[in-house]
């Protein structure tokens, strides 16, 4: 890198650094994290996948929602963003009952306030998909928050604007995806605001680490569904009599080859770009 960039964060799997005053710079690397537990083996490629897929996803609904991507870098990991002022809330959209809405359901019949029908089940479509907001954690997961509570933290205002971009944000890239065989069961989204107080959609967009993806033909509800991109991994894991705390296992060669191949056949499917053409040159693809 030819500037020097300084290190202003960690995701779990990602790295951000400030570039200048307006722009910084998101890495993805190749870490794949299974039961919250980052892996030590990688899954080659899988950060250009995902930078890919968001990049794809952030073109595709940009007259929707103004996003934060400034550029993809050669490396195709890499993006250049916009910096924002980041909003203090998780946006949350759920088109389909599962992990923890599947959960505060079965307790209390509802999520985040939304009161939903008796006798769901587990993987259940919801028959409108919900905004499920919840607040960032320091450590551990997420905590949902009923919408009151949300409108606190945001204005009520900015609320309903939340709400109204997610959702449909959502029914979008659900309907293209479903199209293609991957059923997106729900998806995480961070907002910021420019300098101009407009909402920008930051973070990533639509990717396996930020969304459930299920295949379509294995749709079964009452049951929890296999993840799309990460099965492979889960199935391994559950082989081996591991607690789930970390240090997490290495993965075998099989594993690592099989997983890899399902991201690469989620990009391909949704982009309708071949991986290559996208690592060969990814400022291109989606232009
Ligand atoms: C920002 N995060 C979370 C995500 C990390 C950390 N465009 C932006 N402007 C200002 N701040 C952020 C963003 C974005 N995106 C996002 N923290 C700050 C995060 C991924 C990796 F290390």
């Amino acid at each position: 890198m030819p500037e020097a960039a300084t290190h202003v964060g960690s995701g779990k799997v990602r790295e951000l650094y400030e570039l200048d005053g307006d722009r910084l710079l998101l890495v993805a690397s190749d870490r794949i994290s299974t039961f919250d537990v980052v892996l030590p083996t990688e899954i080659l490629d899988k950060g250009r996948v995902l930078t890919g897929l968001a990049a794809f996803w952030f073109a595709r609904t940009r007259d929707l929602v103004p996003n934060h991507l400034l550029a993809l870098r050669p490396d195709g990991r890499s993006s250049e963003c916009r910096r924002l002022g980041m909003l203090p809330l998780e946006c949350v959209v759920r088109g389909y009952l599962t992990g923890s809405g599947w959960k505060d359901y079965q307790a209390t019949g509802a999520v985040c306030g939304h009161v939903l029908a008796e006798g769901l089940r587990d993987s259940d479509k919801l028959p409108e998909p919900i905004f499920t907001p919840s607040t960032k954690a320091q450590e551990g997961h997420d905590e949902n928050i009923d919408r009151d509570r949300a409108a606190e933290l945001v204005g009520r205002e900015r609320f309903d604007e939340l709400e109204r971009t997610a959702i449909a944000l959502y029914e979008l890239a659900s309907a293209y995806a479903a199209e293609r065989g991957i059923l997106i069961a729900d998806t995480k989204f961070e907002f910021g605001l420019d300098p101009e107080g407009r909402l920008v959609l930051a973070d990533e967009a639509f990717t396996p680490d930020s969304s459930r993806f299920w295949p379509a033909d294995e749709y079964e509800p009452g049951r929890p569904q296999p993840s799309f991109d990460k099965q492979f991994v889960r199935d391994y894991c559950e082989t081996l009599g591991w607690d789930k705390t970390a240090p997490g296992p290495e993965l075998p060669d099989e594993v690592v080859a099989g997983t890899r191949a399902r991201y690469v056949e989620a990009f391909e499917r949704l982009t309708g770009i071949d991986f290559d053409d996208y690592l060969a040159e990814p400022e291109v693809a989606f232009r």
